[in-house]
């Protein structure tokens, strides 16, 4: 669905990371009514924007066109991310842009997504093309067939990584056992903690207030929402074609202190 309407940047929310209950009186006709609202996090991706929001429309168009929108929430990336999906939103109506200056951090760029978002489904999924697009059906079918939670995990039927180092593998599994350790009765739910690819019922989360640190927002969700059931998928994860990866050492502090943070504050 191509128009050529400009629309304004996003409002950043402020405030708690909060996703707040859709308004039923609001709400509009079915047939205006957003269903899946996707958020796409950035920092310096502008490479890889305009073929993933190509690629994703093709899809979603057509299976729900017009009852899906597309977030992307920028942190003001030196390349201007921003702006290139900024200048893509004249071609693409489904699409709003929210470029952050004062926060940084993908799991609450992604919170920060979903609290402007229209629909009952959320999800997010990355901006490189390492999240195979196929599978957002997958994720939707299992969403709609009544699950609270869908993952998109590696480590199921059908997963895997396709070009990880050792040390990459190495680092990955040590971080999933240690979750285990610490928060077993969160990380032990999906066999994918640290995917960054899921949809999840908005009413899972919808008025807890949500303090991620770092890259692993699902086991945010997992943690702080009211999640019964929870389904995955498999997926294999790709090679990044453009731009480059953000991961460091940091993030790996980062999740240690979001396991601890969530063990004694939940
Ligand atoms: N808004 C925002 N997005 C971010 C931030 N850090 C990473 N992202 C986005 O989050 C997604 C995942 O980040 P990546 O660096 O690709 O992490 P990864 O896929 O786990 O690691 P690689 O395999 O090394 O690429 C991408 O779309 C990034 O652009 C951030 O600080 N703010
Ligand atoms: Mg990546």
């Amino acid at each position: 669905m191509r128009t050529t309407q400009a629309n304004s940047l996003l409002t950043v929310p402020t405030g708690l990371l909060k996703v707040p209950i859709l308004d039923s009186n609001t709400t509009k006709p079915d047939s205006t009514k957003i269903k899946l609202s996707l958020v796409i996090p950035t920092y310096k991706e502008s490479q890889n924007i305009p073929t993933i929001l190509e690629k994703i429309t093709k899809l979603l168009d057509t299976k729900i066109p017009n009852a899906y929108e597309l977030i992307i929430v920028d942190d003001n990336s030196p390349d201007l991310t921003w702006e290139v999906a900024q200048n893509m939103a004249q071609e693409y109506s489904q699409l709003r842009v929210m470029c952050r200056r004062k926060e940084r951090g993908l799991s609450t760029a992604v919170v920060r997504g979903w609290q402007v978002a229209k629909g009952e489904i959320l999800g997010v999924i990355d901006a490189d093309l390492q999240h195979p697009l196929e599978t957002l059906l997958k994720l939707l079918a299992e969403i709609e067939k009544g699950a609270d939670l869908v993952v998109a995990s590696r480590h199921v039927d059908e997963g895997g990584v396709s070009d990880w180092s050792l040390v990459r593998r190495f680092l990955s599994r040590g971080a999933q056992l240690l979750g285990l350790v610490i928060l077993p009765e969160v990380v032990g739910r999906v066999s994918d903690p640290m995917s960054g690819y899921f949809m999840i019922n908005r009413q899972a989360i919808a008025g807890h207030t949500l303090s991620p640190v770092g890259y692993k927002i699902l086991i945010e969700v997992l943690g702080r929402g009211n999640i019964c059931c929870v389904v995955e998928v498999g997926y294999v994860f790709q090679e990044r074609l453009g731009g480059e990866s953000k991961v460091t050492w940091k993030q790996y502090v980062e999740y240690l202190q979001h396991l601890l943070i969530l063990r004694f504050t939940k």
